[in-house]
């Protein structure tokens, strides 16, 4: 079960075999902060909760590489957006192998996906739900019934929102204050491509729309994003697909709205905006183990907002040589998958039983709203056993189930002791 912001309840996150999951992806002009981490963790939970739990897992995220924010940053420091662009996706994914968040199957690119925006917007223009202001092309939000149930905000809250998140409410001409920009004509000195509305560039609501429902299907599971997406990036993105796809029959766009907690630095989210950032790639360079950045972030539930601090970090650190050690120690100090269990030393059947009880907790708490906590208690509580001494007489046991919490704590949790 996942949390869904649309019904405002918890529900199934998959329907059958086929699990599909689109997470807004990054846009690079600046290096992966603990945030992104922080959310991209979440759905790598999920990914691999699914994926143990035999769903055939599709995983689709996008890269914003052109758009207001990375065309300012590439200007103020004059450089070409493009490099500045190509370097920030090179380290962010570093930054998550490091972390070892499972790679989606594509990361497309807004610019690589211009002919798919241009068709999918296409298919707004057919339905008359688009009009020119300007050279500039709006989406009507009025096409769209349904407008709404995703955030399920009131107006004047939704406008206060899209002035906050890239929109353009207070513009003159338009014929709704929440009408969103899906083709931005060019401007001087901006990158600009040749499309049925003329030289310009797409607008970030309908590039997540294109590209989730050109690779996953006009409906699939699991719309993903950190909670200030909910409004009005998701809300956007959903509504365009619907209006796209109106009388296809059956569903339209995501089944869940997923959004994760915002990470904080002293009390203010952390963002690139504010400059309140703490970047993944610094914390490794200044030798902080990856694996103990993940279990900082897994120690606060993903909805929460919460502060990322060092003391939060320490206690990680201190919880990782914990875990590594009781793994040491149950598994007699000759860890390793060559001297495991399936090497002809089956343990007795109370120790691996105490193995299989951490896997099979570890699987209920994520199966409960990804609840990691809870997940790390449970480890928590086997290290502390372990580490208290082995059983008498029953090494070869307590050897079989370290390993298994070995491979159940790399494999749902993505740590690898
Ligand atoms: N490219 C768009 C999505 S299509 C974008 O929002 N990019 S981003 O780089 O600004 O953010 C990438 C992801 O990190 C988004 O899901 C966003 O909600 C999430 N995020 C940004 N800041 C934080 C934060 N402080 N805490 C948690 N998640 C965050
Ligand atoms: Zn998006």
């Amino acid at each position: 079960m996942i949390w869904d912001t649309a019904s405002g309840g918890l529900a199934p996150a998959a329907q059958g075999r086929q699990a599909a999951i689109y997470a807004c992806g990054i846009t690079p002009y600046d290096a992966t902060h603990l945030g992104h981490a922080a959310t991209y963790i979440a759905w790598d939970l999920l990914v691999r909760a699914w994926r143990d739990a035999g769903h055939d897992v599709s995983y689709v995220q996008n890269v914003t590489d052109v758009d207001d924010p990375l065309l300012e940053r590439a200007a103020r420091d004059s450089q070409d957006w493009r490099e500045l662009a190509d370097r920030e996706i090179d380290r962010y994914r570093a930054d998550m192998t490091a972390l070892r968040l499972l790679p989606p199957d594509h990361l497309i690119g807004a610019v690589e996906a211009l002919d798919v925006i241009e068709d999918f917007s296409g298919l707004l223009a057919d339905r008359g739900a688009l009009y020119e202001l300007d050279g500039d092309v709006y989406f009507l939000r009025s096409a769209d019934t349904a407008f709404g149930s995703v955030s399920r905000l009131d107006p004047k809250q939704m406008i206060t929102l899209s002035a906050e998140r890239g929109g353009d409410p207070g513009r003159p001409g338009k014929k709704d204050a929440l009408d969103a920009l899906v083709w931005l004509a060019r401007r001087p000195g901006e990158p600009a491509w040749d499309s049925r509305f003329g030289p310009g560039r797409p607008g970030w609501h309908v590039e997540c729309a294109a590209i989730a429902t050109r690779y996953l299907g006009t409906a699939f599971d699991v719309q993903a994003g950190g909670s200030d997406l909910i409004f009005p990036h998701h809300e956007m993105s959903a509504s365009h697909a619907r209006v796209a796809f109106a009388g296809t029959g059956g569903e339209v766009f995501a089944r869940r709205y997923a959004h994760a907690g915002m990470v904080r630095l002293g009390g203010e989210k952390m963002s690139k905006s504010l400059g309140n950032l703490v970047f993944v790639s610094e914390l490794r360079l200044s030798g902080t183990d990856p694996m103990a950045i993940r279990l900082s972030i897994l120690a606060h539930h993903y909805r929460t907002d919460w502060d990322w601090t060092d003391e939060g970090l320490t206690a990680a650190s201190g919880r990782l040589d914990r875990w590594r050690a009781a793994v040491r120690a149950g598994s007699g100090g000759q860890g390793g998958v060559a001297a495991g269990p399936e090497s002809g030393r089956p343990g007795s059947a109370g120790q691996v039983a105490s193995g299989e009880r951490v896997l099979a907790a570890i699987r209920e708490r994520l199966a409960d709203d990804l609840d990691a906590p809870g997940a790390l208690a449970c480890v928590d509580e086997w290290a502390g056993a372990t580490l208290a001494g082995p059983a008498a007489g029953d090494e070869a046991g307590q050897a079989a189930s370290a390993w298994l919490v070995r491979d159940a704590v790399d494999a749902l949790l993505g740590v690898e002791l």
